[in-house]
């Protein structure tokens, strides 16, 4: 399901800003994408099989999987078809229209409702993946909407992994839930959410060690975890987010299969974006998972994290001023 509102919220005064960043962090993505394409699509040259199949390639090569690239191919053709297209630049617009069809339903944005109980977010996913990072660029948006925000610190397995929320605590101001190292990950989330429904808290997010999806001990530990908050708040975790970080390309989808076995993943962020050119894995998540992709991780900063809007994204791949589209 698309957002209706997506138009309403990129058109601000920061618009041509926030475009051309994420223009830029997607450069290298760009280049493996769609920078093949001139080459393919040349001035005069009419479509024949060779540029389809060239173009089949490119896209698999770029990350977009076997599957996703087929479904890329027919919906192309279709297109082709459909508008009696012979000129191979015509496959430029044909191609985004095809794209941004495969991305537009992962427009879903995490929206907090107005509720009296916290609305609980669990954030997990492979060690290094961008768990803490991406909740304490989450936990900023959330603070400027005017949200109050109470963070649980429940990746007890490292020292360092508490002080690191501490620190995206304290720049957001916002309140950190923490135990020793070692500590149950589902008492900090107990204490958290006992912490959280008497201070009145809008949301609670839980950070977790990574872990390997294959990991069988550590995956008991994050459905206890996710049982826990059901217990204490009926409902909870209502957003179980899965940080994805793009350069494992293809791979992500085993890790959401993984995750899926045992919390119930509702959305997705994912990461890294601007260091790789994978990036094109992001249509196959689209398009094989049929997920919300709640956010995308486009740097380090602390605004470096965008709601993903699919048209953006594409008109971003494809190097084109927004202001000049229609
Ligand atoms: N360039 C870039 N770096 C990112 C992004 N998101 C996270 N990082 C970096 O990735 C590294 C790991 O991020 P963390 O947030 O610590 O990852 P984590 O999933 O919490 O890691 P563990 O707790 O060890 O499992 C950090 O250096 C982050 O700054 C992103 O979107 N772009
Ligand atoms: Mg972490």
């Amino acid at each position: 399901m698309s957002c209706p509102n997506s138009e309403d919220r990129i058109i601000d005064n920061n618009k041509p800003k926030l475009f051309s960043r994420l223009r830029a962090s997607l450069s290298r993505t760009r280049q493996s994408l769609t920078g093949g394409l001139s080459s393919l699509f040349g001035a005069g040259k009419k479509i024949d099989q060779q540029t389809l199949d060239e173009l089949e390639e490119l896209l698999i090569l770029a990350d977009v999987g076997v599957e996703t690239s087929m479904k890329i191919m027919d919906a192309l053709d279709a297109i082709i078809k459909r508008d009696r297209i012979k000129e191979s630049e015509l496959l430029y617009p044909a191609l985004e229209e095809v794209l941004l069809g495969l991305l537009q339903d992962s427009e879903v944005p995490l929206i907090i409702p107005n509720s009296a109980e916290p609305f609980v977010i669990m954030v997990v996913g492979v060690n290094g993946a961008g768990k803490t990072t991406s909740i304490g660029k989450i936990t900023s948006q959330l603070v400027q909407q005017g949200k109050t925000v109470l963070l649980a610190a429940g990746d007890t397995f490292r020292a360092a992994a508490s002080e690191q929320l501490k620190i995206w605590g304290d720049r957001n101001q916002v309140q950190v839930i923490a135990q020793q190292p070692g500590a149950d990950a589902a008492a900090v989330v107990h204490d958290a959410l006992d912490s959280a429904v008497s201070r009145q808290s809008d949301v609670v997010i839980i950070d977790t060690a990574g872990r390997q999806h294959t990991s069988g001990d550590l995956m008991q530990e994050l459905e206890k975890i996710y049982r826990i908050a059901g217990r204490k708040l009926p409902g909870a975790p209502h957003e179980v987010l899965l940080v994805l970080d793009a350069g494992i390309g293809q791979n992500a989808i085993q890790q959401l299969e993984g995750f899926n076995k045992t919390v119930n993943v509702s959305g997705l962020c994912l990461t890294k974006l601007d260091g790789t050119a994978k990036g094109g894995v992001i249509i196959s998540i689209a398009d094989r998972t049929k997920l919300p992709i709640r956010f995308i991780g486009i740097g380090e900063g602390i605004d470096d994290l965008r709601p993903f809007i699919a048209k953006d994204f594409v008109q971003a791949l494809f190097n084109r001023d927004p202001s000049h589209a229609d």
